[in-house]
């Protein structure tokens, strides 16, 4: 089965969905784009015969030709399509975060409870990256003992002048926010941000910040948020347990020696990083869809309410300078169900 899929968004990941998916994946044909900047989702159009261009989102999901649907716009505006895909009764994958407000998140988490089947998957692609797959399955084994600490730096090169001073939370470390919860398999309790000297590379930004975590078992993590270290786009991550630690690799498949110097390149941003993890991501969403359950596996609603009320008590902290308890709803059984 090919699952013909409609892009909403056909921007820098849009495009890059795009591509994978008529280049690379197998099982999968883009058969529809939108964009409200309609001259860019032309000329993506134009790159994809037989595709069609629709004057909104609405109109995509409601496509015949149109099996599932790829939510690729502005945050803002991703509640208004997940709910009218659910409606629809049609799969949607949302790239992160699933919406910008908790009360949005839970919307959904209500409709997708209501439709009574799985239909959302969240773009958290960390869980995808070899890497991060690797050190989880040290973590499971339990050969490192219970994890004491988990220390994370999420480093941007730069970031485009939009970017605000929540963003760090709400955009950048919404990543660790997720991938923690998945490593460790439990909830986060609390958040605090603490702020250290001010790069003189971060414009009107609050760059960097220290984001911690209090983890239901008891673990500690911290997260550097640098979103102006120019040298590239560097992302850590290492456990400490009672009886070892582990870290991830080093990803790059070279190593110079010249000059007196042991050299490595670093990845530009976030495409080069994952690439291979958005990849995997997008190929298992598409067999997920194509299989007899027909529905996503991959992290949920639920994931994507969860880490909204966990990311806004990352801001409440940053405003604050105080410890900022979670409180997430009851979690409805149907989400005990479904791995995730
Ligand atoms: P972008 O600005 O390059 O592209 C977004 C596109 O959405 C633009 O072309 C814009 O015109 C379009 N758009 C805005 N409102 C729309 C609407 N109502 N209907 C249809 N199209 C609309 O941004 P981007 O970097 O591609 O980010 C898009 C989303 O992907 C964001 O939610 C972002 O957080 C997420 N993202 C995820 C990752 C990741 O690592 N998973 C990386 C980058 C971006
Ligand atoms: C961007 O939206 C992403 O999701 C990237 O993965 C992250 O590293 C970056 O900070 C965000 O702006």
């Amino acid at each position: 089965m090919t699952v013909r899929v409609g892009v909403i968004g056909t921007g820098m990941i849009g495009q890059d969905h795009i591509r994978r998916m008529t280049t690379v994946l197998a099982g999968v044909t883009v058969v529809a784009v939108t964009d409200v900047d309609v001259d860019t989702a032309k000329k993506v159009a134009e790159g994809l015969p037989g595709a069609t261009l629709h004057p909104t989102g609405e109109e995509l999901i409601a496509d015949p030709a149109v099996d599932a649907v790829l939510v690729c716009s502005w945050g803002p505006t991703h509640e208004q399509y997940v709910l009218a895909s659910i409606a629809a009764g049609k799969p949607v994958f949302c790239e992160k975060p699933l919406a910008t407000t908790q009360g949005a998140c839970l919307r959904i988490v209500q409709a997708e409870v209501a439709a009574g089947r799985r239909l959302v998957q969240v773009g958290y692609m960390r869980r995808y990256d070899a890497a991060y797959r690797a050190l989880k399955r040290v973590v499971d084994s339990g050969e490192l003992g219970a994890p004491l600490m988990m220390h994370c730096a999420h480093r941007n090169a730069a970031v485009p002048s939009f970017y605000e001073k929540e963003s760090a939370i709400t955009d950048t470390a919404v990543h660790e926010i997720d991938m923690v919860r998945w490593m460790f398999g439990e909830e986060i309790t609390a958040a605090r941000v603490l702020i250290p000297r001010r790069s003189r590379n971060g414009g009107p930004l609050q760059d960097p910040l220290l984001l911690i975590l209090e983890m239901a078992g008891g673990a500690l993590v911290d997260v550097e948020i640098s979103v102006n270290i120019r040298y590239g786009y560097d992302i850590r991550g290492e456990v400490v347990g009672e009886d070892g630690t582990a870290a991830l690799g080093e990803l790059s498949p070279v190593t110079v020696r010249r000059t007196g110097q042991l050299m490595t390149p670093v990845p530009l941003d976030w495409r080069e990083r994952f690439l291979a993890a958005y990849d995997v991501e997008i190929q298992e969403w598409v067999d997920s869809l194509a299989n007899a359950a027909g529905a996503p596996v991959g992290p949920s609603a639920w994931d994507g309410y969860a880490a909204a009320v966990v990311s806004d008590a990352g801001v409440v902290a940053l405003r604050t300078g105080e410890r900022v308890p979670v409180a997430l709803a009851p979690k409805p059984a149907f989400y005990e169900a479904v791995p995730s």
